[in-house]
């Protein structure tokens, strides 16, 4: 007996060993990668945990505090971690949780673990990509504590150091990353974090989420949403004007069976949705499964989308409103000024999609289409003022979809006149293989002009754009193609626009947003990445759009000469150079004053030019961003330049 038990409890200790071992050896499989959105990962990992057991019904306030290290800690008012001995292993539940992988709730039953793409893998990776990591779980009155060293070795057993109130339960995790592993940077964003635990707060209401910059004085924030995602939506259509009185909230499960019939599964499926028009002409439509962003959507949003239109049409029909001569209402039409917030709880989602952030399961798109159209057709009935309202909303978007048919007939290449006047403004390249052509959206006409004379014309286009483009955020699509620049682009691109759309038919493969670092310069680039985040979101979701990065510094030292890109670079730079170096450095001037030779060498040139992949995120940022910035509502934008004031002197709204 004894030597049976021996020889468990070393594989286990190898296991262990061998995993977080693993873990430290391709961190990116665990964590997505080490940048920046790894980093940050290692948080959510932590928090995750916490929700969990807020799930579960036992914690009601989740604490994330930045140390002035940037160590992060994560408190909650849960049962606490079990500190029992683990059969298994013999040792205790906590160093089980923090040493095994996957040892966290997902795989051992629990609530339902956030088990998206990279969420889930368990806070024993967290502990294997940490400097160090401590432990404390308070129960019993007691506090137990275990800490760990580099790489998630445990330095001594789990046990007591202190006592508490004996009404007191809950776990604290304090850990600092490891830089061996995060070097590009381990200096945590207090806005990356504050954005998503808010967002956290609303997908779990009642559950109070607080968050301490201890690098800064007195910076905090705490959210705590009753109404959860009602609140979500009135966050959302605050700077926007509702067009109707109520949130319309649904919320329902259903238990549905999976799999071969010799082998059924059943699954019970939680939705919850807001939402609510107001009169702008976009969509802030975003859907999450077990409180994971969905930004490729999925078939949950489809179920619910497919139940919007059919019960719209379906009401306007029987109201009379839509008469047999029209044409149906579109999915595009009924999401025309829309707000709305999907989240649905799934005890094991399929992520499919470029980034694994699409739900794949076939059930849960009857699921949600079944739960929200029952409770939606109600609402409509019960409040035909409002109904009346949401339907008009979406009649006239059918109208204007028409015209916008008409319109867009102007973006294509017909007769030669336009093709002369079209290609006034477009300088494009003789290669006609998209895979390698590039076009420069390029601010101003002295940096196109320059930008026209470096560039490499067999791959390289280049489109000036003049003045400010049509701030699209207030127009309709058919308003929107009534602006000659954005027609312009439209033809350029050669996908077509709005459900004409066609992405194979795109001709360059890199879009690159060429613009100052300066206020005018990202004016600019907030309402191009606007213009992408409304009209071409499918090209920023494939990664063909970019920022180029203009350098800041111009350093010469004997014959060479480095372009870096911030003070950060500069700085790094300098310190690399020999004691002795004497060196010039020149703060470069805009693009606009590059010749076009500096504008080549430092900006477009393929082998030294450094572009940043634009994400859906970054329009998404954008769209929210411009609308403070542009919509009607004056006391938004004042508090945004009061807060951001720093960066942008005298911005011209
Ligand atoms: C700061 C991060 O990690 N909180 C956690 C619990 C509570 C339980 C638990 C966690 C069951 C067997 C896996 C307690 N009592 N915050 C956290 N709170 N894990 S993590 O159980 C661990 C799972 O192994 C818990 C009764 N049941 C569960």
């Amino acid at each position: 007996m004894e030597e049976k038990v021996e020889k468990e409890y070393d594989a286990s200790a190898i296991q262990v060993l061998e995993g977080l071992e693993a873990v430290r050896k391709r961190p990116g499989m665990y964590i997505g990668s080490t940048e920046s959105r790894g980093l940050h990962h290692l948080v959510w990992e932590i928090v995750d945990n916490a929700i969990d057991e807020a799930l579960a019904g036992y914690c009601k306030h989740i604490e994330v505090i930045v140390g002035k290290d940037n160590s992060i800690t994560v408190k909650d008012d849960g049962r606490g971690i079990p500190v029992e001995i683990h059969p298994k292993t013999g040792k205790s539940t906590v160093e089980t949780v923090y040493t095994v992988l996957h040892a966290g709730g997902k795989f051992g039953g629990g609530g339902y673990k956030v088990s998206g793409g990279l969420h889930g893998v368990g806070a024993s990776v967290v502990n294997a990509l940490s400097d160090w990591l401590e432990v404390r779980v308070y129960k019993n009155g007691n506090v137990y504590y275990q800490r760990f060293s580099k790489g998630g070795k445990p330095e001594d057993q789990l046990k007591i150091i202190d006592k508490c109130d004996v009404d007191r339960t809950g776990t604290t995790v304090h850990f600092l990353p490891d830089d061996e592993i995060f070097t590009e940077t381990t200096v945590y964003d207090y806005d990356i974090l504050k954005t998503r635990l808010r967002e956290l707060a609303f997908l779990n209401k009642g559950l109070r989420i607080s968050l301490y910059d201890e690098r800064v004085d007195d910076k905090k924030d705490s959210f705590y949403y009753e109404g959860g995602i009602i609140e979500y939506i009135q966050m959302l259509n605050s700077t926007k004007h509702p067009i109707h009185e109520s949130i319309v909230y649904v919320e329902g499960q259903q238990s549905v069976k999976v799999g071969p019939k010799d082998n059924e599964t059943t699954y019970d499926i939680e939705l919850e949705v807001a939402l609510q028009y107001n009169e702008t002409y976009n969509a802030s439509i975003y859907s999450f499964v077990n409180n994971i962003i969905t930004p490729e959507g999925g078939t949950h949003e489809e179920g619910v989308r497919n139940a919007l239109v059919r019960i719209l049409n379906n009401y306007a029909k029987n109201a009379n409103i839509l008469k047999e001569k029209d044409d149906n209402l579109s999915q595009d039409d009924v999401k025309e000024g829309l707000s709305m917030i999907i989240s649905i709880k799934h005890p094991n989602p399929q992520f499919e999609g470029q980034t694994k952030t699409k739900l794949g399961n076939a059930e849960a798109r009857r699921v949600a289409n079944d739960i929200f159209s029952e409770a939606f057709e109600r609402f409509l009935m019960e409040n035909p003022d409002q109904a009346r309202i949401i339907v008009d909303k979406a009649m006239t978007a059918s109208r204007a979809r028409v015209a916008a048919k008409r319109a867009r007939e102007l973006t294509r290449r017909k007769g030669d006149l336009d093709i002369t006047n079209f290609y006034g403004k477009l300088s494009d390249c003789k290669s006609k293989d998209a895979t390698e052509c590039e076009i420069f959206l390029v601010e101003g006409d002295s940096a196109g002009g320059s930008a026209i004379k470096g560039r490499n014309s067999m791959t390289q286009a280049i489109l000036p754009l003049r003045g400010k483009i049509l701030n699209v955020e207030k127009a309709r699509l058919d308003r929107a193609l009534g602006n000659e620049e954005i027609r312009t682009i439209i033809t350029a691109f050669g996908t077509g626009i709005g459900d004409e759309f066609d992405l194979s038919k795109l001709r360059y493969h890199k879009i690159i947003i060429m613009t100052d670092a300066d206020v005018d310069g990202s004016h600019i680039r907030v309402l191009l990445l606007t213009l992408f985040y409304r009209f071409f979101r499918p090209i920023v979701e494939a990664g063909h759009v970019y920022a180029a990065q203009p350098p800041l510094f111009c350093i010469k030292h004997g014959k060479t000469i480095k372009y870096v890109l911030n003070e950060q670079e500069r700085d790094e730079y300098l310190a690399g150079l020999s004691p002795n170096t004497k060196y010039d450095i020149a703060r470069m001037k805009g693009l606009g004053e590059m010749d076009a030779e500096e504008l080549n060498e430092t900006t477009m040139d393929i082998h030294k030019r450094i572009l940043r992949q634009i994400t859906v995120e970054d329009t998404q940022a954008a769209d929210e961003v411009f609308n403070k910035l542009m919509g009607e509502e004056v006391e938004p934008r004042r508090e945004f330049i009061e807060t951001n004031a720093t960066y942008v002197e005298n911005l011209d709204i």
